[in-house]
């Protein structure tokens, strides 16, 4: 048509996914704009560009999760000779200050990478006006329209909270926890999403009193024994859990201290805080961004935008990748993949799908857990019981034998389909470094192998990835 755009394609959403597809879509000699506004959470926290991996996620969450590592080590140190002294202690602000001055430096390169790439930055608000045109509004209320022949909606999603009294006031979420600028003092954390679950190990690691409130069971979605032994170990290492409970009500008990509350449990419980920390899911960023102007389709029970498997939604000019979308992975490297590949099918003529199965993923608690495939409830579900074959072993990795530290509690399972020549359908490890070991072995999963592959692979000794090639039987 003649219709002129002011750009060939606007990316709602500066994230991992967004910032994937604009680059790739500049790199065709597109004209491209990125959209990225940070709302701030209830508790006032903002960050810079790059979204939730960069600034509240992934990367922070890594980053105090090596903290909590190296204060493991430390108290291994003395066994290999280190003479440290008994009592060492972790600042929590200088931990904070360092990985903040970190991210920032992230959020500036972002931006020169967008010049670089001549893709324009618009800090501003989106939202649809028609389906070529969006409003964006920016900190000073600014507001102004612009049109694209084409959109990417990469939102991403935004922390839950429970509808109680004093949630909102009194709670923090992971959006404000990797730049609180105080000692979070003595933790509840409510839920037991891997979000949860990986937040009070770190904090528990750096000496922080943390307690833990479940609703039913660990890590929905994961397979159930590893979620318990991952639970088991927290308990075994000092962690408290009160399960099941759910809160009721937060009070503020104190002034002075920001997040000093009261908690009140639908049972009996009732106990007190310095900072109470809600990790009960994520929403979709998709309720204030004019789409039921233009009649992009959503799950109704969760928000989501409904994609075709070329993640265009039910408007023909608009895509979504990323979190936002409905059920697939939230992980940030399938935001990317998704981004690159869509841009490259919109305007360099590929064909590539992204495909969303066998995608490796790892939830950083104090014992690592890295997985591929299936959970072995899934493939039970999937093949039936009959036909389903697991793998496993207990280990000791070698690193923890002179202190005896978590004494044979690492694992390894294999979940195999047996009327496939046991194809390996579920890869599971327990234990340090589980992300490094997963990614190697995520592609023989992909790739098909089956147990015989596993078992015929030499070790590289002495390793914990040994583990993954199983020789036990379950
Ligand atoms: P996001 O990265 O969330 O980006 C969306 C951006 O859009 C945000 O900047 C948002 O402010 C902006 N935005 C929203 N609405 C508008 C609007 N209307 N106009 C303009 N801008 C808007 N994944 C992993 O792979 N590994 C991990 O270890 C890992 N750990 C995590 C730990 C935590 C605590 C959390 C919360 C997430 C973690 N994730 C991890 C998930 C990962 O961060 C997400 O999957 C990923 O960031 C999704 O990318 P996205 O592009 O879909 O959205
Ligand atoms: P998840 O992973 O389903 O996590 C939500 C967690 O929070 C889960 O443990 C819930 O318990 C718990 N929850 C939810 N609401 C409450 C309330 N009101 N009180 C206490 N606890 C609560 O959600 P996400 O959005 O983080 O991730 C969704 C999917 O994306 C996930 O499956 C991954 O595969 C990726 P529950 O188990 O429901 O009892």
């Amino acid at each position: 048509s003649g219709v002129q755009y002011d750009y060939d394609l606007i990316v709602i959403g500066g994230g991992s996914g967004g910032l994937a597809a604009s680059k790739e879509a500049a790199s065709f000699g597109k004209k491209v704009a990125v959209c990225d506004f940070v709302v701030p959470s209830p508790q006032g926290t903002t960050w810079g560009l790059g979204g939730t991996c960069v600034n509240v996620g992934c990367i922070p969450k890594k980053l105090m999760h090596k903290a909590a590592i190296i204060g493991e080590d430390l108290k291994d140190a003395r066994a290999f000779g280190w003479d440290v002294p008994e009592q060492v202690v972790h600042n929590w602000t200088n931990m904070v200050d360092e990985i903040q001055n970190y991210v920032k430096s992230l959020n500036f390169g972002y931006r020169k990478v967008l010049k670089e790439n001549t893709v324009t930055y618009l800090n501003a608000y989106a939202q649809f006006v028609d389906a070529h045109t969006v409003k964006v509004t920016d900190k000073k209320n600014n507001v102004q329209h612009i049109t694209a022949r084409d959109f990417i909606i990469a939102v991403g999603g935004r922390p839950r909270y429970p509808d109680i009294p004093g949630a909102k006031e009194y709670g923090i979420t992971s959006d404000d926890l990797f730049s609180l600028k105080y000692h979070p003092g003595k933790c509840l954390i409510v839920g037991a999403s891997y979000i949860a679950l990986e937040c009070a190990g770190f904090l528990h690691a750096v000496g922080i009193d943390c307690t833990i409130m479940v609703r039913s069971i660990l890590l929905r979605g994961f397979d159930q024994q590893l979620a318990e032994m991952i639970g088991d170990h927290m308990m075994g290492h000092g962690m408290k859990f009160i399960r099941p409970c759910v809160p009721t009500k937060i009070e503020k008990i104190s002034d002075g201290e920001p997040g000093f509350g009261k908690m009140d449990s639908g049972e009996i419980v009732e106990g007190e805080y310095n900072t109470i920390l809600f990790a009960v899911g994520r929403s979709a960023c998709t309720h204030n961004i004019g789409l039921d102007n233009i009649g992009v389709k959503l799950n109704p029970s969760n928000g989501k935008i409904i994609v075709d498997k070329e993640e265009r939604t039910s408007v023909n000019n608009i895509y979504a990748i990323g979190d936002v979308i409905d059920g697939k992975l939230e992980l940030t490297p399938v935001a990317i993949q998704a981004g690159k590949l869509l841009a490259q099918r919109l305007y360099k003529n590929q064909t590539v799908l992204t495909d969303y199965v066998n995608v490796p993923t790892t939830v950083f608690t104090p014992l690592e857990y890295g997985f591929v495939g299936v959970s072995e409830e899934d493939a039970v579900a999937s093949y039936g019981k009959d036909d389903i074959e697991v793998y496993h072993s207990f280990y000791q990795p070698l690193e923890y034998a002179l202190t005896d530290r978590d004494n044979n509690k690492c694992y390894g399972k294999l979940v195999c389909v047996k009327s496939k020549g046991e194809r390996v359908v579920g890869f599971h490890v327990l234990g340090p470094n589980a992300g490094e070991v997963t990614q190697g072995f995520a592609l023989g999963v992909k790739l098909g192998a089956k147990k015989s592959d596993f078992a015929d692979l030499i070790g590289i000794h002495p390793t914990t990835a040994e583990v993954g090639l199983h020789k036990d039987s379950g």
